[in-house]
């Protein structure tokens, strides 16, 4: 027998850490620690330490084809031909713009590159993914104040931190690996942890100081936070009259919002907001990082803009010991962002609307400029549309809209009124089940190519296992169906290595992490990494020059704005979502993987304040229905004083998203996954 321990990359968050996989004779046979690697050291999750999706009963082994008696398995070569034919008939009956594409990320870089170039050589402008769900207000958020959307530093520069201010981010639940490898770590040497937070969240436990805001309300708080800062002279004027642009326009929308005003409105005391801003405002180095709590919210892209001033009051923008940034949460959804999976960016970033800069793409993928299309749909309007009719076929790659986006009821009468729909993934999923074709791929651990993580380490993940039946990794799918479409001349790719060495022409920030380069460095390498010689940036920004126009790091005027639904007679209760530790996302994986599933079944607690708990008569433990204007939700109450009277939370991972509203952030097009006006009931049979 040939046991083989092959070093991959944990598919789940995206911490990125390394891990081996344990192969017999290519089949899994458990992991082992990792401990030599630069990030994690050996240290995993629960979720890391569970890969027993993989050889789960349910995975997918062959092409499916929908008929009138059900699922009937087909051949790949028919798969494709019907995949190719319909896509070919829609373009030519409507033109590509009625057919949707969704990349992953779950997928490697060379896969989700791959797919958008296939949708926009084929005429689509419609590719996006979930990171629309998750980090596209702190993309536009900080590409409109400091000019770049990725984290500022590498989370090793944590450990230099005097104050570290998390907000809306459950670290110790979402990132354990950072929080206990980084975060516990600087605090162990004197950090000062801020927690802002509507729960008090096991990050929040940890926390010197604790602030409990209402959901929806971070705009406000954020700004009073910098008011207090102006207000008592603890800007870095050096850093603002060098640097920065439109400081008198922020001020002005600062000076608004004393702490007295801001705690009518977050419900945060004043007190606690001056001593937030006066340990931020007095530290030399501080980091400021956030996540879904901070964008899933109409106006996320502006909460994401006031955190990101408010480092450059401070003049942390660009230092050593200060990590700014929305930290990003699927393994690869830093890759898919930079491989251009979002509908108003090419690769690297470059603006669908900005045909100038589009001639360089179209010149390396040898394509007319005219005949690239410009911004399309996202993730949200993409089920807005197929519901209208206006959308007439998806192919989904790699994502469970029916579970991960809001308003399911919705959702599912968009799926339905698609006339074509193709599912590519590992299992049956909720969102498959509406399919017409749905094509098995291989896991990661079963192909191999470059995730990207939240500290923007692009590593190289090996092959340890053969794929079960016939499933195939998403690249060489992407490459069949190209073929059958007449495309392969511009996908003419055998293996993930080609279309890095692509990626490397293209996109500038990676252009020297060539394949025999990423293969052989452990750990990985940070872009920007301009040339092979280049050793990758972990500090954005150092020379003070950003990526504005102006190059000047920009501030500007943001008023607060109140959340889409607010407490209402019929609805009195403000409902927020989150995460479990060991419950990854739509559950496909961890509910498949033998011992997290077991530790966190569905439906999930509702934590409920004692107040809130007694008004509706519901008792600890007992079942209750959560109601919206969309729909209804059974979950097990937890009466506990972690949430504040008339706030109520719920783990989305198991079909919760029926409750909540698909209204957007006008700037972000981000969903407002995280408020929805709401009402309790006991459960009754
Ligand atoms: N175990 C596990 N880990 C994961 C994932 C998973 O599904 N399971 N998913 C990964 C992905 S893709 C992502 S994006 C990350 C997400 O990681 P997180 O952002 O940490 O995830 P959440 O628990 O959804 O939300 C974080 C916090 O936001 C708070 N919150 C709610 N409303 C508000 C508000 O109005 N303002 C503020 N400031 N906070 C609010 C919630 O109370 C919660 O504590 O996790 C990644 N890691
Ligand atoms: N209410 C609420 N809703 C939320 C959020 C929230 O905080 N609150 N968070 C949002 C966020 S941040 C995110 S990122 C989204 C996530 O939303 P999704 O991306 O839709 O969720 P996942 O469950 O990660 O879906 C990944 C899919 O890829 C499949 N898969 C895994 N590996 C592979 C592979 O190698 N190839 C292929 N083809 N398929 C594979 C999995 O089986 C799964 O079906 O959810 C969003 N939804
Ligand atoms: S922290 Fe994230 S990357 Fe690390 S083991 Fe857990 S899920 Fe995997
Ligand atoms: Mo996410």
């Amino acid at each position: 027998m040939a046991r083989r321990l092959v070093p991959v990359v944990c598919p789940y968050c995206g911490s990125g850490c390394g891990v081996y996989i344990v192969s017999e004779d290519g089949r899994y046979a458990g992991i082992e620690y990792w401990k030599e690697h630069p990030f994690n050291r050996g240290k995993l999750c629960p979720k890391g330490n569970d890969f027993s999706f993989l050889v789960s009963p349910e995975r997918l082994k062959k092409p499916l084809k929908r008929t009138e008696s059900g699922w009937k398995e087909i051949s790949w070569s028919e798969a494709i031909k019907e995949v190719a034919e319909r896509l070919k008939e829609y373009a030519k009956a409507y033109g590509a713009d009625v057919i949707g594409f969704l990349a992953s990320a779950k997928c490697y870089n060379e896969e989700n590159y791959a797919l958008q170039k296939l949708a926009r050589i084929l005429g689509s402008p419609n590719i996006d993914h979930c990171a629309r769900l998750c980090h596209a207000a702190t993309v536009h958020g900080l590409i409109r104040t400091a000019g770049a959307g990725a984290i500022s530093s590498t989370f090793d520069q944590l450990l230099d931190s005097e104050v570290i201010f998390i907000t809306g981010w459950n670290t110790a639940v979402t990132h354990p690996v950072i929080f206990g490898q980084y975060v516990l770590k600087a605090k162990a040497r004197g950090a000062k942890l801020i927690v802002a937070d509507p729960v008090l969240n096991e990050t929040a436990m940890k926390a010197d100081l604790f602030l409990q805001q209402l959901p929806g309300s971070d705009v406000a708080l954020f700004l009073s936070i910098a008011h207090v800062i102006i207000r008592d002279g603890m800007v870095d004027w050096e850093f603002v009259e060098k640097y920065t642009t439109g400081f008198e326009e922020f001020k002005e929308a600062a000076m608004k919002w004393p702490p007295e005003k801001a705690e009518e409105v977050t419900g945060v005391p004043a007190s606690l907001i001056i001593e937030a801003a006066h340990a931020l405002g007095s530290a030399k180095r501080g980091s400021i990082l956030w996540a879904m709590g901070v964008t899933q919210h109409i106006n996320g892209t502006d909460a994401v803009s006031v955190l990101a001033m408010i480092a450059a009051l401070r003049g942390w923008w660009g230092k050593p010991g200060c990590v700014i940034g929305g930290v990003r949460g699927q393994n690869n959804v830093q890759g898919a962002c930079d491989m251009g999976c979002l509908s108003e960016f090419y690769p690297g970033y470059v603006r669908a609307s900005n045909r100038e800069a589009l001639k360089r793409i179209a010149e390396k993928w040898g394509v007319d400029v005219e005949s690239l299309p410009g911004e399309g749909l996202t993730v949200v309007e993409m089920m807005h549309a197929a519901e209208r009719g206006k959308l007439k076929a998806m192919y989904i790659m790699g994502e469970n809209p029916m579970v991960s986006d809001p308003n399911l009821n919705h959702v599912r009468e968009a799926l339905k009124r698609l006339e074509f729909l193709v599912v590519q993934d590992i299992f049956l999923t909720e969102t498959a089940e509406y399919a017409d074709i749905v094509l098995p791929a291989a896991a990661w651990a079963e192909k191999e190519g470059t995730f990207t993580s939240a500290d923007r380490h692009v590593q190289w993940s090996f092959k340890a296992l053969e794929p079960p039946g016939e499933a195939k990794p998403d690249l060489e799918i992407i490459v069949m169906v190209a073929r059958a479409l007449g495309l392969d001349k511009y996908l003419p790719y055998r293996r993930p290595e080609d279309v890095l060495r692509e990626i490397n022409a293209v996109i500038p920030a990676y252009a020297g992490i060539t394949p025999e380069r990423v293969k052989n460095t452990p750990g990985g390498i940070p872009w920007p990494c301009p040339s092979p010689d280049h050793p990758g940036t972990k500090i954005l920004f150092a020379d003070r020059k950003f990526k504005t126009p102006t190059g000047k790091f920009t501030f500007y005027r943001v008023d607060y704005r109140p959340p889409a639904e607010t407490p209402s007679p019929d609805y009195p209760l403000i409902l927020t979502t989150m995460r479990l530790v060991g419950a990854y996302h739509t559950h496909t994986m961890t509910g498949r993987s033998l011992h997290v599933s077991k530790r966190w079944p569905p439906p999930g607690e509702v934590l409920i304040h004692p107040e809130t708990a007694a008004e509706y008569g519901v008792k600890d433990g007992q079942k209750v229905v959560i109601e919206t204007r969309r729909g209804s939700y059974t979950a097990i109450a937890r009466v506990t004083e972690r949430v504040k009277p008339g706030v109520i939370a719920v783990p989305w991972h198991y079909g919760a998203n029926i409750l909540t509203n698909d209204e957007l952030d006008p700037i972000s097009k981000e969903p407002e996954l995280k408020v929805a006006a709401a009402r309790i009931k006991p459960y009754t049979a």
